[in-house]
């Protein structure tokens, strides 16, 4: 028996094919037709909508889309917040077979238009009416509906009829280094990690979520979403995390699961009513590194044991710790069911492979070329340590980004900006250690001119995305560079060339 064989149920196996679906919405379609009048999603506006109604409206609005010209294989940007409508409209392109393309509603015009530009979406699903112009003015012509898909009915087109290889989802990430880069997630990927975590985490049709997490990252859509409707469950919706919500609701809607990033139970655990955690079934903290103190503080307040994982969008969920069995703080725990990992080269690299993991990135075999191995293993930047008993640790990142909130930054990106500003002559962004964010975003400077960090993130407007933006800014006479001439980043980032 494998470590990983730990996360399986006495008796189970893992079938990658989920039973054979052909698409995530065939397999969905079980539950619906099963029990119709069972309840599905929670909207925070709308109360329930049940699995019949998500059935029915999703095969309209499926209509409406296909009536547009829309047929399976094309792209559609998804900006929203979390809403019932948001859920129908994305399962009804899943249905057509289309390709969506989820995107952070933080993004400005300059990041949008990226997606846009890479991904050539042929619709755009937004809510916020300024995205929505702004989007109508970067790609004229193209059709930017509302989350409600508000057309007239089409004819019923064929539903839930792609195959396993078929793109699902385009999730943009910088990975490694550059400008990001669309990772193309299958329905069979999806499937797989879906079937993983439902054994894993011992997920039934009796779990129901409080689901705060935006459904635009693969934590809350691909983990959260596609679990829910993989197993027939239910999720409440909620539009933004708010602690004393989750832990009030906690009893009021006999949740039985929380998912969560780190500065989430940071809040929780700092919360007079944190003891409400205990009743949930399953806590579970991925997307930034969970610090073994929070881990055992929550434990300390509440006795619930929250369950680390660690995954990816390239690859949605690849280890965790266990369900039955030790929960180890500051480990991820074990490979999922179906997932190889190595550790590879000095400093170790963590490297996976499994019928969960992405084929490549949309439109760039430079890319891909330096994202996999020659022997077919994906390179996930991450370092890692694995111990005696196979529990895996994430020691440092091989790839330079930094992790606010759960929220990828990646340096580069933000460099690139403030290097456009002409008082700017010279600048690095690292992350710094912060107990309620993980690390948040700072920038050391080298400037012709006293600059103001609130004009700095004004001007910095629409160019990046608010969680981008430094939260402090730090003048320096130079920057400390080593013998080649490169910024001593980890110099910065522990805050030894702090300005008095
Ligand atoms: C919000 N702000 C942030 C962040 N979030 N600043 C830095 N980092 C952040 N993560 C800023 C806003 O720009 C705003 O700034 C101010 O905080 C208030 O905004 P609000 O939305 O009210 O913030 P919040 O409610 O406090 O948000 C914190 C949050 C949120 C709930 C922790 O960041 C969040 O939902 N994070 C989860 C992201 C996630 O799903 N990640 C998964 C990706 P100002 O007022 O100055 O403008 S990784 C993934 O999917 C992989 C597969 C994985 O492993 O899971
Ligand atoms: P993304 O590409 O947005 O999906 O972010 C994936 C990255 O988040 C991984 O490569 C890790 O660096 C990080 N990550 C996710 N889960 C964890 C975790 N539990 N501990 C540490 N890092 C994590």
């Amino acid at each position: 028996m494998s470590a990983s064989d730990l996360h399986l149920p006495a008796g189970a196996r893992f079938d990658p094919t989920a039973g054979g679906a052909a698409c995530l919405t065939a397999a969905w379609a079980r539950h619906w037709r099963a029990h119709p009048d069972a309840k599905a999603i929670h909207d925070p506006d709308h109360g329930w909508l049940s699995r019949g109604d998500l059935d029915r409206e999703s095969a309209t609005r499926a209509g409406r889309l296909a009536s547009l010209g829309l047929a399976a294989g094309d792209r559609v940007l998804l900006s929203a917040e979390s809403s019932a409508d948001l859920v129908i409209g994305y399962v009804a392109a899943l249905r057509l077979g289309l390709v969506v393309i989820p995107t952070n509603t933080a993004y400005g015009p300059r990041e949008l238009e990226h997606v846009v530009t890479d991904a050539g979406p042929r619709a755009a699903i937004v809510d916020d009416p300024d995205k929505r112009a702004a989007l109508e003015r970067i790609a004229p012509g193209l059709p930017v509906l509302t989350p409600a898909l508000e057309l007239p009915d089409g004819p019923a087109p064929r539903l839930d009829a792609v195959t396993p290889e078929s793109a699902a989802l385009i999730g943009y990430t910088s990975g490694t280094t550059g400008r990001p880069k669309g990772a193309v997630l299958s329905h069979a990927n999806c499937l797989a990690s879906a079937e993983g975590l439902r054994l894993a985490w011992r997920w039934t049709e009796a779990d129901r979520l409080l689901l705060a997490l935006p459904l635009f990252h693969m934590h809350g859509l691909g983990v959260g979403l596609h679990g829910t409707l993989y197993n027939g469950a239910t999720a409440v919706l909620y539009r933004g995390f708010r602690a004393d919500e989750i832990l009030s609701e906690i009893e009021a809607r006999g949740a039985t699961l929380f998912f969560g990033v780190p500065t989430m139970y940071h809040r929780l655990a700092s919360h007079p009513a944190a003891k409400a955690l205990a009743k949930l079934r399953l806590c579970v903290s991925g997307s930034a590194p969970l610090p073994a103190s929070l881990h055992e503080e929550i434990e300390g307040v509440s006795g619930q044991r929250v369950l680390e994982r660690y995954g990816m969008t390239e690859t949605l969920m690849l280890v965790s710790n266990p369900h039955d069995g030790e929960r180890r703080a500051g480990t991820v725990g074990l490979p999922l069911p179906g997932v190889e990992l190595r550790l590879e080269g000095a400093p170790p690299e963590i490297q996976v492979r499994g019928p969960n993991v992405f084929d490549g990135y949309w439109e760039r075999p430079d890319a891909n070329a330096e994202a996999f191995t020659d022997d077919g293993w994906f390179r996930t930047g991450d370092l890692g340590a694995i111990d005696e008993e196979g529990y895996v640790s994430i020691v440092g990142r091989a790839k330079e980004l930094i992790i606010s909130g759960g929220y990828n930054v990646y340096p580069r990106e933000i460099e690139d900006v403030l290097r456009t500003r002409p008082e700017i002559e010279d600048v690095a962004v690292v992350g710094e250690a912060d107990p309620e964010w993980g690390e948040r975003v700072v920038a050391y400077a080298v400037t012709t001119e006293p600059v103001a960090l609130e004009d700095l993130r004004a001007e910095l407007g629409d160019a990046l995305a608010p969680f981008k933006h430094p939260r402090a800014l730090y003048p320096v006479d130079a920057l400390p560079r080593n013998a080649l001439g490169k910024v001593q980043k980890h110099r910065l980032a522990k805050g030894e060339v702090l300005p008095d």
